[in-house]
């Protein structure tokens, strides 16, 4: 009923995943591929459609452009910017997710893999398709080298997107919720920074930041390998062949406080004040944790993931895995973080996954067999939250 309730308010309006402002929909331009010539819509028929017809050569004027940045490439309109796909318009709203950590702490990894597993839940039925070549590349690219060349995917690049954000645009539908020929359809955008961005990028006019305020989720990954009091107890063959990424727990620690301190500015909201944004703090590269005596052997987040139950999702799990990681880190003497994190966010729950299964055999490789352990819990509980699904 909320998304019902929602889609009257949101009626003719359309948010940009690109620059992140609100539009009307009839401020969309629509340029002809054939004479280049931008139109615009004016009856309430042409308002959100796919293509009008063009005011200047009357062939169909397909592409889509944001009032605001979008601009127009003849020669590579592949690349043209600020392209807004029809799900965006057509859709019921969107899903921005934001994943923020620094460099090496598994997030092309997760995401690449948590992307790869969600349209194959049977239980949950969920269908996913790319809205743009960009989004389409760099899964592809990801998903061959993770399970057919085995090896890691490129770490990302700060400076390849340039001042521009490229966030992943995806379609998302939930066919559980079908109804007569109605199904809720969300565009569903993530943006894989590179660790750079959040670390030394996080100024207020970043377009970063831009992102993070607009999200209605956020995502942190946190590789656990950074753990100074960790160190000791894992192997060192093992660390490295992990990515064990630079820095430490005060890192982690800096970007909770970075990222609530940029997103109170952003809105007007008090220091003082605790943010209502939903945060998955995910603990990356967790096959390397399950072999530690540390991590009590009885402890639910050791098993297969259980959050889905007959299509629904179990939030019994959710909290009792939230649970043991926070106090298996205060136990090992790193609960420090987690004091950042309650004094900025009122919601934010505990994860550990694995995006291989277990530590890769070699440094630079991936092993044969991916078995992924819990990739999926973060992103289910984050769509539980935007009701997306039950
Ligand atoms: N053991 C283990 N290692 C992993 C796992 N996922 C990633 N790694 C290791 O961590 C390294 C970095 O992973 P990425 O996903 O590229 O990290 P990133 O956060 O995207 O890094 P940047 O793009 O540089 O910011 C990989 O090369 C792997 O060696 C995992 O599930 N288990
Ligand atoms: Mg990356
Ligand atoms: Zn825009
Ligand atoms: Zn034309």
């Amino acid at each position: 009923m909320a998304g019902f309730l929602k889609k009257i308010m949101n009626y003719g309006r359309f948010t940009c995943p690109f620059c992140f402002n609100e539009y009307a929909k009839d401020a969309v331009k629509y340029v002809c591929p054939d004479c280049g010539e931008a139109s615009l819509p004016v009856t309430s028929a042409e308002r959100g459609k796919p293509s009008i017809q063009c005011k200047c050569c009357g062939r169909m004027a397909t592409i889509r452009l944001c009032p605001n940045c979008g601009q127009y490439d003849r020669q590579m309109p592949e690349e043209a910017k600020g392209v807004i796909p029809a799900s965006v318009l057509d859709g019921d709203g969107s899903l921005p997710f934001c994943i923020i950590g620094v460099s090496s702490s598994g997030k092309t990894n997760f995401i690449t893999v948590m992307l790869h597993e969600l349209s194959r839940v049977p239980e949950l039925r969920i269908a996913l398709s790319a809205q743009n070549k960009y989004t389409r590349d760099v899964q592809r690219e990801n998903c061959t080298n993770i399970y057919e060349n085995h090896i890691p995917p490129r770490p990302t690049d700060p400076t390849e997107l340039g001042d521009r954000l490229k966030p992943q645009l995806w379609q998302i539908k939930n066919l559980m919720r079908q109804r007569f020929n109605n199904t809720p359809t969300y565009t569903f955008t993530i943006y894989d920074g590179a660790g750079e961005d959040h670390t030394e990028r996080l100024d207020p006019t970043s377009p970063i930041c831009g992102y993070i305020n607009a999200s209605r989720a956020i995502i942190i990954t946190l590789d656990p390998l950074i753990l100074t009091n960790l160190r000791r107890t894992i192997r060192p063959d093992i660390r490295r062949n992990s990515g064990a990424s630079e820095g430490d727990t005060t890192s982690a620690e800096e970007i909770v406080n970075s990222v609530a301190a940029y997103i109170k500015a952003a809105r007007g909201i008090g220091t003082n004040k605790m943010l209502t944004i939903p945060v998955a703090v995910v603990l990356t590269k967790f096959d390397t944790i399950l072999q530690l005596d540390s991590l009590p052997e009885s402890a639910v987040v050791r098993r297969p993931s259980m959050t889905l139950v007959n299509g629904k999702v179990n939030m019994t799990e959710i909290a009792q895995v939230d649970e043991e990681i926070r106090s298996w880190l205060y136990d090992i003497g790193e609960g420090s973080f987690i004091a950042a994190l309650e004094a900025n966010f009122r919601k934010f729950y505990f994860f550990g996954v694995s995006s291989y299964g277990e530590p890769p055999e070699m440094q630079g490789s991936v092993n044969e067999t991916i078995n992924p352990h819990r990739i999926l819990d973060p992103v289910l509980w984050l769509f539980k939250e935007e009701r997306f699904i039950d």
